[in-house]
């Protein structure tokens, strides 16, 4: 299968549907500071060839999977090593089960995926010796098997011009990022993005969606620091309606040290955005940053109370220990796991594939 195919499919519908259109020229108003970028149809200039050329990559599906497996090497090597010392030379006894249950929950896998796992070699393979190898592959299957229902591509729904994607998650998370990465991936394919700067706390934030938004010739709307993130999604909103964009990118601020601020400035975005389109926001993503491990539950139990979270994106996948605890989320909350991130790079997003994603986990090819 082409590059494209594979992941036309795994990216959803909105692929390739429509193609490239020159962007509108960005009317500049009164206390909105539009960046428009001065070029027509997808990226293809000699500046934009730059960026693409050192973003590049083993191209194909065999790079990805091999990235995506020196992303969870950490991750991967805590599993194995523990499942080798486990079961060299060993029967699956009930202490040896119990170790293996304990090795999972270390390795942030969840109590759940442990006793899972656990249980199904048990049913199959107890008082048997075990190879570490059939352990893993037992794993790997278990842990697809949890991953295989949450793993959705975004399928923006392009017809509702702009398709409106809020984007929410503490600071730090790799929301601005991802954003980022995102409106590359879309805008590669022909799509028109328009970028709300809704982190409108931080000068810096701004800035550096100003930065992603140069990088992938999208457009950012973007006000002064302190300004109403509110306000400001509303007039992105209305731009996007009358450039007639096909997706509309919302970043937001994620200080929550103070929560009631911030459910209070999510909320408003959300029902201002309604007052022009009573669909939006037709997705809400929450962008988890993989390394903070299980304090990824409650960052999700805080942001479902704020907002309809429809879908998550984790990032930092590359270079953790923790990325065990994606098979902990889908178990608990099964909400859909659209991408992640494997490196600050804007090809380093990408579908989020379960069975890849297992076996890398455990350290299989
Ligand atoms: N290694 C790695 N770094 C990432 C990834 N995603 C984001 N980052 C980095 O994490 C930091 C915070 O990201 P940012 O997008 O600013 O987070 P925000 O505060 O949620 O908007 C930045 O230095 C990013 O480059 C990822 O998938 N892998
Ligand atoms: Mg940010």
């Amino acid at each position: 299968m082409s590059k494209t195919g594979l992941f036309g499919r795994l990216w959803g519908k909105a692929d390739g549907r429509r193609a490239a259109q020159p962007d509108e020229p960005v009317a500049a108003e009164a206390d909105l500071d539009v960046q428009s970028i001065p070029e027509s149809g997808p990226p293809g200039g000699a500046a934009e060839q730059a960026v693409v050329a050192e973003e590049s990559e083993p191209a194909g599906k065999a790079g990805w999977l091999a990235k995506l497996k020196a992303g969870l090497s950490k991750s991967s090597s805590r599993l194995t090593q523990g499942i080798t010392t486990l079961f060299t030379k060993r029967k699956l006894d009930d202490e040896a089960l119990e170790e293996l249950e304990e090795l999972l929950i270390t390795a942030d896998l969840g109590v759940a995926t442990a006793g899972r796992v656990t249980a199904r070699l048990a049913k199959t393979r107890f008082g048997q010796d075990v190879e570490p190898a059939e352990v893993k592959a037992a794993l790997a299957d278990e842990v697809a098997d949890i991953l295989e229902p949450v793993a959705k591509p975004l399928e923006p729904d392009v017809s509702r011009r702009p398709h409106v994607v809020l984007v929410v998650g503490v600071n730090g998370s790799g929301k601005t990022t991802t954003i980022g990465k995102l409106a590359k991936h879309y805008r590669d394919r022909g799509l028109s993005v328009l970028l709300a700067a809704g982190d409108t706390f931080r000068a810096a934030a701004v800035e550096q969606l100003n930065v992603w938004g140069e990088r992938t010739g999208c457009p950012v709307i973007a006000r002064d620091t302190g300004a109403d993130a509110a306000g400001l999604a509303f007039d992105a909103l209305a731009e996007a309606k009358r450039r007639g964009d096909d997706l509309l990118f919302i970043d937001t601020a994620g200080r929550l040290q103070n929560k009631s601020d911030l459910m209070a400035e999510l909320q408003k975005v959300v029902r201002v955005i309604r007052k022009q389109d009573p669909t939006a926001p037709h997705d809400v993503l929450l962008v988890l940053d993989a390394t903070v491990g299980q304090n990824a539950h409650s960052q999700v139990e805080v942001f479902k109370d704020m907002v309809d979270v429809t879908g998550l994106i984790l990032t930092k996948l590359d270079g953790t220990a923790r990325g065990g605890v994606l098979v902990a989320l889908a178990e608990t909350f099964g909400l859909p796991v659209h991408a992640i991130g494997v490196g600050e790079k804007a090809d380093d997003l990408r579908p989020f594939e379960a069975r890849a994603f297992a076996r890398s986990l455990v350290g299989l090819d």
